[in-house]
């Protein structure tokens, strides 16, 4: 479970890939090339984290809009991620269907989500009841945010995970808003974490900006669903350092003052100090990684820009389901 150096490194790596994919996305959106981006910027560490501490590709993840540091981990390129920004042909989450950061990889068997928040819980808890029925020891990672922890899909889907003793992972991104609402204005506990108690079944709370801690938290989690012990509650917490969406105005409910103290702590910047530190890194390597990030991203946007749209007759499929394909 004892994490290698080289595992750190790499979790950094994807860390600053998701970074600078999404940040092209922000540039992307600006320039009207893509109608739409909600960012993960500053959720990054404790994503990669949670994948790290996965069989990935053998368990289950029904991760939510921000959650791009997580599906480059469980191997989502970043020309899909672009060609899903186009909605252009070949875009795995649903052909270029969805609205972007709906994500599914059915290669990594990661289930898409709808747009309605929460819903991914209670599909985590039937794909968890599945792999307790098979026998499986496959575990289900379900993500959401804080606020939508006030929805009664998430509480019961927890509650039937706990009653069941069902092997999932509930793990909430503290990002402190729900587009302009702040955490005390949505729950009267600390952490979305102590609603477990009520419900009957453990509730963690971890540092969100770092991927370590939050791995540690995850892999032990994990491990407790595989041997048959039931679910947990996890709250990272961190901090949404853009705006919810490129459609928010996010300075007519906080200050730029709060955004600046936060850009500071910002978790890229502090692992990668970290690991300079620890003379895991030299800035030669960071200067490469740097490097080799700019080269994907814009391969990826070239790539997409050149794909095709969708064919129109595809429009309604799989709406009606004359056939049912599995590409
Ligand atoms: C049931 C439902 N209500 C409202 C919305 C609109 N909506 C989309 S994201 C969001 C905020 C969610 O906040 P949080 O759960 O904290 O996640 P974050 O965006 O901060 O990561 C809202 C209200 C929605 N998609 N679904
Ligand atoms: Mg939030």
């Amino acid at each position: 479970m004892e994490l290698t150096k080289e595992q750190r490194i790499e979790m950094y790596w994807m860390m600053l890939l998701a970074r600078r994919l999404d940040e092209r996305a922000w540039v992307l959106h600006r320039q009207g090339k893509i109608a739409f981006h909600i960012s993960g910027i500053g959720q990054e560490a404790a994503q990669v984290g949670a994948a790290f501490a996965l069989n990935r590709g053998e368990d289950w993840v029904t991760p939510y809009y921000r959650d791009l540091a997580l599906m480059i981990c469980l191997g989502y390129t970043p020309r899909e991620f672009v060609l899903s920004l186009m909605g252009k042909q070949g875009e795995p989450s649903s052909g270029g269907r969805q609205m972007p950061s709906h994500w599914s990889l059915r290669r990594a068997n990661a289930v898409s989500h709808s747009a309605p928040v929460a819903t991914q819980a209670c599909h985590a808890a039937g794909i968890a009841l599945a792999m307790k029925m098979q026998k499986k020891d496959q575990v289900v990672l379900t993500t959401i945010g804080e606020g939508s922890t006030s929805q009664g899909e998430w509480y019961e889907a927890v509650n039937w995970a706990a009653v069941h003793q069902l092997p999932v992972i509930f793990l909430v991104e503290n990002n402190q808003y729900a587009i302009s609402v702040p955490q005390e204005k949505q729950m009267a506990v600390r952490s979305s974490a102590d609603k477990a108690c009520g419900l009957g079944l453990e509730g963690l709370t971890v540092d969100g900006t770092d991927p370590y801690k939050v791995y540690e938290v995850v892999a032990r989690a994990a491990e407790k669903a595989r041997s048959g012990n039931g679910p947990t509650v996890i709250e990272a917490r961190m901090y949404r350092i853009t705006p919810h969406s490129s459609d928010d105005d996010d300075r007519t409910y906080r200050s730029r003052e709060e955004v600046e103290e936060h850009k500071q702590r910002d978790p890229i910047l502090v692992v990668r100090s970290r690991l300079e530190q620890e003379g895991l890194l030299t800035p030669e390597q960071v200067e490469g990684m740097e490097a080799r990030a700019r080269e994907m991203v814009d391969d990826a946007v070239q790539f997409a820009t050149q794909a095709p749209y969708p064919n129109v007759e595809e429009g309604t499929y799989p709406v009606y389901a004359e056939e049912v394909r599995h590409d």
